[in-house]
C-alpha cells in the first residue's frame, strides 16, 4: 500500500519541494544561531534564498562529535519548553546522544513510520507485535507512533520476556512483527523449541532494523518464522526508525523518505559526493524537523544509493542495506573486511544456525580473527568449520580460525542491539572456553 502521494510524485516536483524546504531550513538554522549558523556563515551563506540542491555539497557538515560537544541541548533550534519528548541512543562507544522532538516532530515521525509499515504490507486492519525496546531507544516508540498513525492495532510488548511473547503471538495472531533481526531469530528459535512450526505462526511480515544484517540472515529469519523479512533503517539523530524502509516490492532496496530527509553518499575520507551505485557514507539533511534540524549530518553508515525506477512505483531515492560503518572495518593481517561480509558467508551455509560471534584477538602482533558459529543440528562440526574457513578465504582473502560450536553455545541478545564482535586485547577470552 502506498500511503502518501509524496512517495510517487515526479522527481521534478519533489526536487522543487526539496529546494523550497532547503531554503527554509537554512533560514531557520541561521535564525536559531549556534554551531550550524556559525558554520553556514563561515561558508558564506547568510540566507536560504537562492540556494539550490546543487549547492548542498559546499554547505558545512555535522558529525556525532558535534552532538556530543553540545550535549544535551546545545543544538536545539527551539526553546526547550517546546519539546514534547526526548529520545536517544547509548551509542557503541557508551557516550549518550540526546535528541529532542516537538509535537510536530512526533507527528512527522508517526507519518514516516506509517509510510514504512504500509510499504511492508501493514494496513489499518493489521495487528503489529512491536518487540523493539520501549524507552529512550527510538525503536519501540517510533514503531508505536507509526502504527497509531496508520490506524493499526499495536501490541506494545517491548523487548525481552520471550516466553510471554510466544504466548502473545499465539493468542493475538498478529500479522506484523517489528523487532531487531537478532531478536527475530531468538523468537523463531523459541517457537521451534515450543514445537510450533513456521506454518502455524500467524505473522506474515517482519520489519527489522537497528543493527546490521545480511540477506543470509534474512533467509534464516524467513525460514524460522514463515514471514517476509524486510529492512528498516534510521537513527535517533535524524528521527529514529522510518528514515528509510524496504517495501514488499522494492527488490531489496530501502526507499528514503527524501521529501523529509535528504540523503547524500560521501566519500568517508574526502567528504566529496560519490556517484550513485558506489559505497559512500550516508549523510542526511532534515528538511522539516523542528527541534533538532540537522544540515548534512554524517552518519558513519556505509551504503549505496540508487535512483533507477523501482518495481513498486515509488519514485524516491533508494539505499542499499548498510554494508558497514566507517569505523567498524576490521584490518586482519593487512586484509580489510567488514563484519557483514563475514556474516554473509557464514550464514549462507545451511549447516550453520543464525548465530555467530567474531573475536578479534590482538594479544600478539599476529592478529587473529576467530569466527564462532553454531551448528544447525547434530553431526560432526569439524568438516563444517573447514568448509567455512575455505569459503572465507576464497571470498574475502582472509584466513580465519573458524569454530563451529554446539547449538545454544553462543550468547543471545534478548534486549538491545546484538553484539557481533568482541575484542580480545588482554586477559581472559571473551567467550568461555575459547583458546
Ligand atoms: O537504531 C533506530 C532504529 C530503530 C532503526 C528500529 C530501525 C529500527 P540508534 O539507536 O540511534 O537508532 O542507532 C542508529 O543503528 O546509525 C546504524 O549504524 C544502525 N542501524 C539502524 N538501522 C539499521 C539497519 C536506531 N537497518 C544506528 N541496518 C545507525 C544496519 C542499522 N544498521
Amino acid at each position: 500500500m502506498i500511503l502518501d502521494p509524496a512517495e510517487t510524485m515526479s522527481v521534478d516536483a519533489r526536487t522543487a519541494l526539496q529546494q523550497r524546504r532547503l531554503r527554509k531550513l537554512v533560514d531557520r538554522l541561521l535564525a536559531a544561531g549556534g554551531l550550524q549558523a556559525e558554520r553556514l556563515r563561515a561558508a558564506g551563506v547568510d540566507a536560504g534564498a537562492g540556494l539550490t540542491l546543487a549547492d548542498l555539497p559546499r554547505l558545512p557538515t555535522l558529525g556525532k562529535d558535534d552532538l556530543w560537544r553540545h550535549y544535551p541541548f546545545g543544538l536545539l533550534a527551539v526553546d526547550r519548553t517546546e519539546l514534547a519528548a526526548v529520545h536517544g541512543s547509548s551509542g557503541t562507544s557508551g557516550r549518550p546522544t540526546i535528541v529532542g522532538y516537538t509535537e510536530a516532530d512526533l507527528r512527522l515521525w508517526g507519518h514516516v513510520m506509517a509510510r514504512s509499515l504500509a510499504g511492508a504490507g501493514a494496513t489499518p486492519r493489521s495487528t503489529i507485535h512491536n518487540a523493539y525496546g520501549y524507552g529512550l531507544f527510538t525503536g519501540g516508540l517510533g514503531v508505536h507512533h507509526g502504527a497509531r498513525t496508520l490506524g493499526a492495532t499495536v501490541v506494545p510488548v517491548s523487548a525481552g520476556m520471550t516466553q510471554r511473547q510466544v504466548r502473545l503471538i499465539t493468542d493475538l495472531a498478529p500479522d506484523v512483527l517489528t523487532c531487531t533481526p537478532s531478536y527475530a531469530v531468538y523468537l523463531g528459535e523459541a517457537f521451534a523449541a515450543a514445537g510450533v512450526g513456521p506454518d502455524e505462526i500467524s505473522l506474515r511480515v517482519g520489519v527489522h532494523g537497528a543493527e546490521p544484517w545480511t540477506d543470509a540472515m534474512r533467509d534464516k529469519i524467513e525460514a524460522l518464522l514463515g514471514i517476509r523479512a524486510l529492512d528498516i533503517y534510521g537513527l535517533s539523530e535524524i528521527i529514529g526508525p522510518g528514515v528509510a524502509c524496504e517495501t514488499l516490492d522494492s527488490a531489496g532496496w530501502l526507499h528514503v523518505q527524501e521529501d523529509h530527509f535528504h540523503v547524500e553518499a560521501l566519500d568517508p575520507a574526502t567528504g566529496d559526493p560519490v556517484p550513485d551505485g558506489e559505497i559512500g557514507e550516508l549523510t542526511f539533511t532534515t528538511y522539516t524537523k523542528q527541534a533538532l534540524p540537522l544540515l548534512r549530518y554524517r552518519t558513519g553508515d556505509l551504503a549505496r544509493l540508487d535512483r533507477t525506477p523501482s518495481p513498486d512505483g515509488r519514485t524516491t531515492v533508494k539505499m542499499s542495506r548498510i554494508v558497514g560503518r566507517r569505523d567498524d572495518m576490521l584490518v586482519v593481517r593487512g586484509v580489510n573486511v567488514y563484519p557483514s561480509e563475514i556474516e554473509a558467508v557464514v550464514l549462507a551455509d545451511p549447516a550453520v544456525a543464525p548465530q555467530y560471534l567474531l573475536v578479534l584477538d590482538t594479544r600478539t602482533a599476529q592478529t587473529r580473527l576467530v569466527v564462532c558459529a553454531e551448528a544447525a543440528g547434530a553431526g560432526d562440526p569439524a568438516p563444517v568449520a573447514d568448509r567455512l574457513a575455505g569459503t572465507l578465504y576464497e571470498r574475502l582473502g582472509l584466513r580465519c580460525d573458524v569454530r563451529v560450536l554446539a547449538p545454544g553455545a553462543l550468547p543471545r541478545t534478548e534486549v538491545g542491539k546484538a553484539v557481533r564482535l568482541r575484542r580480545w586485547e588482554t586477559g581472559e577470552a571473551p567467550l568461555p572456553g575459547l583458546d
